[in-house]
C-alpha cells in the first residue's frame, strides 16, 4: 500500500515537472499562488459548506472507529470515498437555495446524518451490527426487553453531535461580521452546485472504480452489515438499506423472476419425500414432545459453579441422560428469540430485511407444528408475555400450532424481569398440559420461558447464588480459619446472568420432576434449547477466565501466559453457543450420548423430522446423524463456522479450531455455500416461493389432467 502510494507520487511529481517545464522559476511561483489563493478564497465564500462536509465525513470515520475498533479501520479509504460522495452532493444542493435557506438546510442535513450516527453507534453496542430501518417496526420489541437506554449509552455516543455544533458555531461566526443585503439573501448559485456536483461526479468515479466485485455483490445483498460499512461508509450503508426496505415491502413487484430461479436451482434436486435412513430414523414416531425455548441460555454455562455450587444443575443432570448437542450455535439476527424460533420449526434462516415473524408472517412455511398436525398431533404454545409481542399471535397460527396460551392465559401472581416469572409459568403451563395430556391424542407443545432475560437486573428476585469467591483461610493470630470473600463476578452484568440463569435452571428443574410425578414424560420427548446468547460484554468474560483475585482485576494476558483466555471478536463469537437436548425415557436409558458435530438451528428440524417421521422439502439444514465432519452452519451475517474453522466475513478473519490444514479451495466452497444458502432462504421467505411452486406444481397437474382427459375424447370421435 505504502509502496503504491510512494509511486503514484512520484508519477504525478513528474506529470507537474513535465508540465511546468518551460516555465520559469518565476512564473511557477505566480501559479502557486494564485492556485492557493483561490482555494483559501474559495473556502473562505463557502465555509459553511466545507465546515459541513469535514464534519460529517470525519463523525462517519469517529463511528467506524468507535464500532468496528481498529486503527487500520479509522483509515478505509474506500468507506471515507463512500461518505464523500454523499456529504458532497447533499452538501451541494445547498447551492441551488438561496442564501438564507442554506444554513438551515446544512444544519438539518448534518442533524440527520448525526442522528444515523448516533443510532448506530447505540444499535452497534447492543447487536454487534447496524441498524436497519426495515427493523424500526420491530424496534418497540427491543425497547421492550431491552437493557435500558441509560445502560446502553456511551459517552462516545455524544461525539457525533460535534457536526452540528461546529456548523451552527460557524454560521454565527460569519454572520457576526457580516450583513447580507436584501439581494444577497435571496441569491441563489447554479453554478456552485454544479461544480460540487463534477466534484462530487469524480469522487464517485474514484469510488466505483476502487470496488470488487465481492463488494458490489455484498452491498447488494446487503447482510453484512459491518462490512459494508467499513467498505462503503456508513452514509452508502444506511441508504441502500432504507431503498433495500422500501423495496422488500413492494417485493413481488421486483426480481420475482430472478428470486423463483434462485429457488428452483437450491431446491430442484430434493426429493419430495424423506429417503436418508439412520439409526434414529422413526424412534420416537407417536411420542408426546415438549419444547422448552429456554431464554438467554448459554452453553458455557454447563458444568460451570461458584463456590461448589451449579449455576445450572438441572442442564447438568440432563446432558448426562440426553442426546446432547454440545457444539450447536443459534442463528439469530435482529428477530432474537422469535428468529429461533422460525429457524427451529422452519429450518429456513432469518431474512436479511425486517423479520420473519413481523414482516413475513403470512407467507407459506413447511413448519413442524404443521407437519406433525398433518400426523394427528394436538400442537400448542405457551408463553406468558403478551401475545402480540414478536407478532407472535400471527405466526404462531402461520407455524401451525393450534392454540397458543398467553398473558391472557396465565394469572401473572408473580413477577420477574419482564413478566411472570418461570416458576409459576411452569406450574400453571403443567396445568394446562394435564388436561392436554388427558386427551387420546399426541401432542407438540412449545413453553417459551422469560425470566432469565436481559437485563438481569431483578437480582433479589432470582434467590440466593453467590458469585463471589470464598475461601477459609488461616488466620495465624487468632488459630482459626476464616472466611475471606473475593468480588469475582459480583455487581458485574454476567454475575448476574449467572444468578437469574440459575433461577431459571432450577425452576425448569421443578417443572421436570412434576412432569415425571404427573407420568407425562413417560410417553414424551422433552426437547431443550438455548434460543440465543445473552450478549455478555466482552470484559465480563475476561473477568470470569482470568481474575486476579489478589488486586480484584483482570489479568492482562500476554502471549507467555498460556493459563490466561483470550477473548477477541471471534473467540466470543464461539462462546456464544447455546445447549441443545434431546431428553426422554430412551435417552435416560441407553441413548444418551454427546454430540460434538458443529450443529445449528436449522439443522434441528431435519434431525427431528427422521426420529418423528416428517420431511421438509425446503429445509436448509441436514440430519446431523446424516453429516459426518463436513457441516456448516452459516450465519445470518455471512458468517460461517464449521468443524474445522470459524470466520467472520465481516472482517476477514477466521479462527482454526482444528489442526488441520485449511485451503483457499475449502475457504471458497464454505463461503459460496454460505452465500448461495443466505440468498435462497431470503428469496423464499420473501417473495413467498413455497406457496408459489405449490400453486405452479398444482396448476401443471391439472393442465396435464385435462391433457390427458381430453386426448382419449378426441381419439373417440
Ligand atoms: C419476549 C421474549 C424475549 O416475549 O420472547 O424476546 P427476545 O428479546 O429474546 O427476542
Ligand atoms: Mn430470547
Amino acid at each position: 500500500m505504502k509502496k503504491k502510494i510512494e509511486k503514484s507520487y512520484q508519477k504525478l511529481k513528474k506529470r507537474i515537472k513535465d508540465l511546468t517545464y518551460y516555465l520559469t522559476h518565476e512564473s511557477k511561483k505566480v501559479i502557486l499562488i494564485t492556485l492557493f489563493n483561490h482555494i483559501v478564497e474559495c473556502i473562505k465564500n463557502n465555509t459553511l459548506f466545507f465546515v459541513f462536509v469535514i464534519s460529517n465525513v470525519f463523525i462517519g470515520i469517529l463511528l467506524r472507529y468507535f464500532t468496528i475498533h481498529t486503527l487500520e479501520n479509522l483509515l478505509l479509504i474506500k468507506a471515507l470515498l463512500g461518505d464523500l460522495v454523499i456529504v458532497l452532493f447533499l452538501g451541494g444542493i445547498n447551492f441551488i437555495l438561496k442564501e438564507k435557506y442554506r444554513f438551515p438546510y446544512l444544519l438539518g442535513v448534518s442533524i440527520v446524518l448525526t442522528t444515523i450516527c448516533i443510532m448506530n453507534s447505540v444499535y452497534y453496542t447492543f447487536y454487534t451490527s447496524f441498524i436497519s430501518v426495515s427493523l424500526i417496526v420491530t424496534a418497540r420489541y427491543a425497547v421492550e426487553v431491552g437493557d435500558s437506554i441509560t445502560n446502553i449509552l456511551k459517552i462516545q455516543d455524544f461525539f457525533y453531535i460535534i457536526s452540528p455544533i461546529l456548523l451552527t458555531i460557524t454560521y454565527f461566526k460569519i454572520n457576526h461580521n457580516r450583513k447580507l443585503t436584501k439581494e444577497e439573501k435571496e441569491k441563489r448559485s447554479f453554478s456552485k452546485m454544479i461544480n460540487t456536483f463534477i466534484g462530487g461526479g469524480v469522487v464517485l468515479f474514484l469510488f466505483l472504480i476502487s470496488l470488487t466485485p465481492l463488494e458490489i455483490g455484498r452491498y447488494a445483498n446487503q447482510w453484512n452489515r459491518e462490512y459494508i460499512v467499513m467498505r462503503f461508509g456508513v452514509y452508502a450503508y444506511q441508504l441502500n438499506d432504507i431503498v433495500k426496505s422500501i423495496g422488500t415491502q413492494l417485493t413481488s413487484l421486483f426480481g420475482y423472476d430472478q428470486a423463483m430461479q434462485i429457488f428452483n436451482e437450491y431446491f430442484q434436486d430434493r426429493p419430495d419425500e424423506q429417503q436418508t435412513i439412520n439409526e434414529y430414523t422413526g424412534i420416537f414416531e407417536e411420542k408426546n414432545i415438549l419444547v422448552i425455548h429456554y431464554e438467554s441460555m448459554q452453553n458455557s454455562n454447563i458444568g460451570l459453579t461458584f463456590n461448589g455450587v451449579e449455576v445450572t444443575p438441572t442442564l447438568n443432570r440432563l446432558v448426562k441422560d440426553s442426546l446432547y448437542f454440545s457444539n450447536f450455535y443459534s442463528q439469530v439476527s435482529g428477530g432474537t428469540s422469535s428468529d429461533t424460533e422460525f429457524t427451529f420449526n422452519t429450518s429456513l434462516m432469518p431474512t436479511n430485511n425486517g423479520t420473519a415473524f413481523v414482516s413475513y408472517f403470512n407467507r407459506e412455511y413447511v413448519a413442524t407444528p404443521a407437519l406433525l398436525r398433518e400426523k394427528g398431533y394436538y400442537t400448542f404454545s405457551m408463553h406468558a408475555n403478551n401475545g402480540s409481542f414478536w407478532n407472535r399471535n400471527a405466526m404462531h397460527q402461520t407455524l401451525g400450532y393450534q392454540r397458543f396460551y398467553s398473558k391472557n392465559d396465565y394469572d401473572i401472581d408473580e413477577v420477574i424481569g419482564l413478566g411472570l416469572s418461570d416458576r409459576s409459568f411452569y406450574r400453571q403451563s403443567l396445568e394446562k398440559i394435564k388436561e392436554i395430556a388427558k386427551q387420546d391424542q399426541p401432542f407438540y407443545g412449545t413453553l417459551i420461558t422469560l425470566t432469565n432475560h436481559t437485563p438481569f437486573d431483578d437480582v433479589e428476585k432470582y434467590g440466593e447464588f453467590d458469585v463471589d469467591i470464598k475461601e477459609n483461610v488461616y488466620n495465624e493470630e487468632t488459630g482459626q480459619y476464616e472466611e475471606v470473600s473475593y468480588p469475582y463476578m459480583e455487581d458485574t452484568k454476567m454475575g448476574n446472568y449467572f444468578k437469574s440463569a440459575h433461577y431459571a435452571d432450577v425452576a425448569l428443574g421443578e417443572f421436570i420432576d412434576a412432569l415425571e410425578k404427573e407420568g407425562i414424560l413417560d410417553n414424551t420427548v422433552l426437547i431443550i434449547y438455548g434460543d440465543h446468547d445473552a450478549r455478555l460484554p466482552k470484559t465480563d468474560y475476561r473477568r470470569l477466565y482470568n481474575y486476579d483475585k489478589e488486586t480484584n482485576s483482570i489479568r492482562s494476558c500476554d502471549d507467555t501466559d498460556e493459563d490466561c483466555v483470550k477473548i477477541d471478536a471471534n473467540t466470543y463469537e464461539l462462546l456464544r453457543k447455546v445447549p441443545l437436548l434431546i431428553y426422554s425415557k430412551e435417552t435416560k436409558e441407553s441413548l444418551h450420548q454427546k454430540i460434538t458435530n458443529v450443529m445449528g438451528m436449522y439443522d434441528v428440524m431435519p434431525t427431528l423430522g427422521n426420529m418423528f417421521g416428517f420431511y421438509n422439502k425446503y429445509q436448509l439444514g441436514h440430519d446431523i446423524f446424516n453429516v459426518t465432519d463436513d457441516n456448516i452452519v452459516v450465519f445470518p451475517n455471512g458468517n460461517w463456522v464449521t468443524n474445522k474453522i470459524y470466520y467472520n466475513a465481516q472482517n476477514n478473519s477466521f479462527l482454526s479450531l482444528k489442526e488441520t490444514e485449511i485451503t483457499e479451495e475449502y475457504m471458497d466452497a464454505c463461503n459460496t455455500y454460505a452465500e448461495n444458502l443466505l440468498e435462497a432462504s431470503n428469496a423464499t421467505i420473501v417473495f413467498d416461493l413455497i406457496k408459489k411452486s405449490k400453486e405452479i406444481e398444482a396448476a401443471e397437474l391439472e393442465s396435464d389432467y385435462i391433457e390427458e382427459s381430453v386426448v382419449p375424447e378426441r381419439n373417440q370421435k
